[in-house]
Order: C-alpha cells, then sequence, then structure tokens
C-alpha cells in the first residue's frame, strides 16, 4: 500500500519500519513535494571515487571481511556502499552518509552497510570488526539530521544500521506504564501501536516522529510532554559492548525466574551499584540494542501561546518563565522561538521575501509577519498546561498575570486561530501525538540543508542574553538569518539554533563551519557549553570540557582504552578517539574550516 498526493509516493509504516503512518500519508506526500521543487542538484551524481575503504585496510582484506560477513549475516545484510548517494529527504534518508552534508557529499560515507537481525547478530559482527580491524559505527534509525545523520565520523567505517531488522516493540506493559523497544522502532511506530492497543499512555515525542525512541534518548534529545527529558525517563538497557560481550544494565542485571526478563526492569533505572548506563549516551562505550522506557498516562491538557514585540523582551520573558518553570506550574518544556520561524514552518522561503543574497532584514520579517495570523511580533512562547480543566484554568490564570508584565504581550489558544497554524501541531507533540511539521523551514535555501547549535544558557535573563547576543552576532557576521528554538527549563536552556544552508554552495557551507567554530569558542569563553553535536564538531567542543587539565576526556578515554582495546566502536564519536587514532591528526579543533579531507592531517 502506498499513499500518494501530487503523484507523490512516500513509504508507509506497512512496508518500512523507518516508513509514514497512515494519518501523516497525505502530510507527507505534500511536504516532499514541496522538498524536491525547493531542489536544483539531481537525484543522484556517479561517485567521483570507488568504494572509500576503512582507514589502514586494503581492498583485497576488506573484500575478505565482507564476504566472511555475508557468510554470517546472509549476503543480504551486508552490502558494499558502491552506489551513487542519494540525499532523499526526511522519510527516505541515506544510511550511507550525511543527507546535509557540511563537506562534501563523498567525504563523510561509510564502506558498508551491515543489517543484524538479533543481539546475537551484533555481537558477531562486533567480533568481526575486532578480527578485521574495521571500525564500525551503530545507528538506530538513522535520522539524527542536523547533528550528521548516518553518517560515521570516521571515512570508510561500516554503518550498522540496527533499525532495518531489529525494529520490535518487544513490550508494552500498561499497569507500569512502560514499554521496551528495539533500535529501529521511531516514535511513529511506538504511537500507531499503543493507538492499536487502545492504551491511554502517551508517548514522548520530539519536534519531528521519525526518530529512533531509543537512539534519541541515547543521544540525550528532548521532547515535549513532562516526560520529556528523553534519557531520565529510559528504565533499562541492553548493551552489547566492543569486544562482543552483552550485558543489561539497573535491575535487568537480575534475571527474572525460568529464565524471564526481571520483572522490575522497567520500574526503576538504578538498581544496585554504580550506575553505568550514563556512559552509554552520546559515547562510544556500547551499541544498546534493548532500551526500557517509562510512559506517562494520558491526561487533559490545553496548549496556547503568547507573543512579544520586541527582541529586547527576551531577559524579561526568560526571567518570568524561571520561577514558573522551578515551581513545575509549567509541566512541559516550553519553546521559545523568533518570528521568522512562523515564516519557515508557513512555507515562505528566503528568495521569496527578499532580493539577492544574504538575509532578511528585519524590515522585512516585520512586512512578512504582520501577514500572519500572530502578526508582527518578535519571540513566541509555546506552552501547554495539564491536569483537568479548573486546574488548568487557575494555572493560566497565574501565567497570564507573568507575562502580561511584558507591555504588548498577547495571548492566543488554538482556537484564536486558524486550524492549520502551527499552534495545532504544537498541541499534538506536547499530548503525546507524533507530528511530520518541522521540516518546511528548511526550505528556506535551494538544497536546504541544516546544521544545529546547540548551547546550554542559564534561565537567567542578563545570562541567557549573552549567549543569544552572541549567537545573533555570529550569524550576521556570516550572512545567515537566525533560527533559534529555546527550550526553556526551571534552570537551564537548550538555545538551539538551526545554521540553514543551500548544501549545492560550497561557499555557503564553509561560512556555517566558521559560524559553528565561533560560536562555540565564543560560548566557552563565557562558560556555556553545548548539550550534543554534529560529528564534525565534536572534538571542539569535546575540548571545551578541559577543567583540570581535561580531567574528564582521560577518564573517557581510560574507558574507551579498557572496553574497546582494538578501538572499532564509533572511533571519535562525541570527541573520544581509542588510542589507536589518537593524536594522529584526525582531531578536527577550532581551525579545521576547509572539511574536504576527513582524515588524519599533519
Ligand atoms: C530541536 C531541539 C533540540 C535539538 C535539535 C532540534 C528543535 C528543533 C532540544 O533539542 O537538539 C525544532
Amino acid at each position: 500500500m502506498t499513499t500518494q498526493a501530487a503523484s507523490v509516493i512516500v513509504p508507509t509504516l506497512q512496508e518500512r519500519h523507518s516508513g509514514t503512518p497512515a494519518r501523516l500519508g497525505e502530510i507527507a506526500a505534500a511536504a516532499k513535494s514541496r522538498v524536491l521543487e525547493n531542489r536544483t542538484l539531481p537525484t543522484a551524481q556517479p561517485r567521483k571515487r570507488s568504494v572509500r575503504l576503512p582507514p589502514g585496510v586494503s581492498l583485497e582484506k576488506f573484500e575478505e571481511a565482507v564476504k566472511e560477513l555475508k557468510g554470517a549475516l546472509g549476503a543480504e545484510n551486508v552490502e558494499v556502499n558502491d552506489q551513487p548517494l542519494v540525499d532523499g529527504w526526511y522519510m527516505e534518508h541515506p544510511n550511507t552518509h550525511d543527507a546535509f552534508h557540511i563537506t562534501d557529499q563523498e567525504e563523510l560515507v561509510s564502506s558498508a552497510t551491515i543489517y543484524p537481525g538479533s543481539t546475537e547478530e551484533v555481537q558477531s559482527t562486533v567480533r568481526w570488526a575486532n578480527k578485521f580491524g574495521i571500525p564500525v559505527y551503530p545507528i538506530s534509525i538513522g535520522r539524527n539530521l542536523g547533528y550528521g545523520g548516518a553518517a560515521p565520523r570516521v571515512p570508510g567505517a561500516a554503518v550498522i544500521d540496527l533499525g532495518r531488522r531489529m525494529h520490535e516493540i518487544v513490550n508494552i506493559d500498561a499497569e507500569n506504564a512502560s514499554c521496551v523497544v528495539e533500535p529501529g522502532v521511531t516514535y511513529y511506530k511506538l504511537y500507531e501501536e499503543i493507538q492499536n492497543r487502545k492504551l491511554p499512555l502517551w508517548v514522548d515525542t520530539p519536534d519531528l516522529g521519525g526518530g529512533s525512541v531509543l537512539g534519541n534518548a541515547i543521544d540525550r534529545g528532548v521532547g515535549y510532554t513532562p516526560y520529556g527529558d528523553h534519557f531520565a525517563n529510559h528504565c533499562g538497557m541492553e548493551v552489547v559492548l566492543p569486544n562482543g560481550e552483552v550485558l543489561r544494565t539497573g535491575m535487568g542485571a537480575m534475571p527474572g525466574p525460568n529464565g524471564a526478563d526481571n520483572p522490575t526492569w522497567q520500574s526503576f533505572q538504578h538498581a544496585f551499584g554504580p550506575s553505568i548506563d550514563g556512559i552509554f549516551s552520546q559515547s562510544n562505550f556500547g551499541i544498546v540494542t534493548k532500551m526500557g522506557f517509562q510512559l506517562m498516562p494520558a491526561t487533559e491538557h490545553q496548549s496556547y501561546c503568547f507573543t512579544f514585540p520586541k527582541d529586547e523582551d527576551f531577559e524579561q520573558i526568560v526571567d518570568l518563565i524561571r520561577p514558573l518553570a522551578q515551581s513545575r506550574v509549567l509541566g512541559n518544556v516550553p519553546q521559545l522561538r523568533q518570528v521568522i520561524q512562523e515564516l519557515g514552518v508557513a512555507g515562505h522561503r528566503r528568495a521569496d521575501l527578499h532580493d539577492g543574497p544574504g538575509p532578511l532584514t528585519q524590515e522585512e520579517i516585520s512586512a512578512a509577519a504582520s501577514k500572519l495570523p500572530l502578526g508582527d511580533c518578535t519571540w513566541i512562547f509555546y506552552g501547554c498546561q495539564y491536569g483537568p480543566p479548573e486546574s488548568i484554568k487557575a494555572q493560566l490564570d497565574v501565567i497570564k498575570a507573568a507575562f502580561f508584565q511584558i507591555p504588548g504581550a498577547k495571548f492566543f489558544l488554538p482556537s484564536d486561530l486558524p486550524p492549520d497554524h502551527y499552534l495545532s501541531d504544537r498541541a499534538l507533540v506536547c499530548s503525546g501525538v507524533p507530528v511530520l511539521r518541522d521540516l518546511d523551514w528548511l526550505n528556506w535555501e535551494p538544497n536546504g540543508a541544516h546544521l544545529f547549535f546547540s548551547p546550554i544558557a542559564p534561565t537567567r535573563g542578563k545570562d541567557a542574553r549573552k549567549v543569544h547576543e552572541i549567537v545573533a552576532a555570529a550569524h550576521k557576521r556570516y550572512g545567515f538569518n537566525l533560527f533559534p528554538t529555546l527550550c526553556v527549563a526551571g534552570r537551564e536552556i537548550h538555545y538551539i539554533t538551526n545554521i540553514i544552508y543551500d548544501r549545492a554552495d560550497p561557499e555557503a557551507k564553509v561560512r556555517a563551519i566558521k559560524l559553528m567554530r565561533e560560536m562555540i569558542t565564543e560560548c566557552a569563553a563565557l562558560g556555556f557549553g553545548e548539550y550534543r553535536t554534529h560529528l564534525l564538531f565534536a572534538d571542539q567542543v569535546a575540548s571545551t570540557y578541559n577543567w583540570n587539565n581535561s580531567a574528564l576526556m582521560t577518564f573517557n578515554e581510560t574507558l574507551k582504552d579498557a572496553l574497546d582495546p582494538n578501538g572499532i566502536l564509533a572511533p571519535g564519536r562525541n570527541g573520544i578517539w581509542p588510542k589507536q587514532f589518537r593524536g594522529k591528526g584526525w582531531e578536527l579543533g577550532a581551525d579545521a574550516i576547509d572539511l574536504t579531507s576527513i582524515g588524519p592531517r599533519k
């Protein structure tokens, strides 16, 4: 079965583990046709070079290794990456390279893709990697877009695509309000299954629902219900270590009766002894093959937004959010965006609103925004309150009394706005329904690609403003419009900005790289660091966490060398290099602007 709109076909969830649920079929087809319309690049071009081999591995040895692994997993479960590279789009994304390449498309590529079908096959794959000295790079779904997608940090590594054959929802426990999933389970898939079973449980979802529930959590992603801290709400892991051994964390380390899984595996995260789950997040210490999550029981809810007129209102907005968030009057992590995203999410493109190169001016943004439902403003606060209606009303009275202290503040409910307004999608996301909306703003540029810059700022107006000023000034310097999406909690802000560039424009890519590098350096000088970053910026970000002679990295390297003596698992991920690679010029620091050749540098 396929879904059609404007003769555009998108894969369904029935056809493909990473596909589109039927309820979003038309939305996906329309989104795809807008992406294609906005593209000047061909779907694929002939490869300029042959297969990118793993570092230090000859073609002969590589072919022998591939043959052996095909024997173990089945020939169809090992693919050599020698075909033209296809960037695709969100719902049909590649597992061969970074679709949003910030360097040459052929640079950040794998040598092969491996599809294990079970934890045992992941173990065999890891043992194979050790035997042949081939670095492997596991992905769950590979939709970590804006952070590197499916690409390995070391060109020529073999990607282990876990999701293709390991996408079972292992368990949903309605009484315990929890689940266990394999890497290939997307938010879409888990949501559909919970609906099919008619369970009153929410799936906390990020802004887009195509990602892996497991993968997003181990990258410490964020969602927008009260269970929005994905790693905090995980409960139990099964992990294949770099030597091929397998372990379970938390209560799962104790066997259940008669060979069953432990009955409290999804009930208590910490169990007994050191809490080791954290070392398998944002790391290269193990491959997570199963993961438990606690799910929120469905409740009543009300989404809303406030608009604020001036950029300078930022400090006061942040200081008003702080007590509301710390005292949990705000039940979820709200988003603070700028009005330019209203334009983007409504499908406006830079070239439609601005003549020639360069970003939109403030006047152009205001003029275009004034024609939209929220009108001209600068900041938009998207919130959601939870509980019975009378409780929500009381909460909203407190919140309004706070925000209406800002001159010109306005309040909107979804019923005040057209049904297709973005607030309707926020209402879904904030109540555990994964959507497909935050894609259109990537069409801001032709062949639009994006890169996230994601520092943590304090929820304190004067300090948050420093981050905002660094980011805004740097965007201006490099000729990019600023697209900030701030997730504001009681003590810190995930200050996410999305740099949107034309994939076909090498000059724009260099500007985006310089912009990233300078923002990282300038924020770090004030003590503000990134919570997550694109693969090619991980070394620089890791190097800013250098207190006491980089004691943290020394500790990570000690673990890495102990757990992965042959250095085969995701070398360089999050800046952690095994000893075989360390100090040989792989690290990309603040001065690495030319990324056209990623490999040992002099
Ligand atoms: C977003 C939020 C993130 C992130 C990347 C993107 C939102 C985009 C809170 O973390 O890391 C609309």
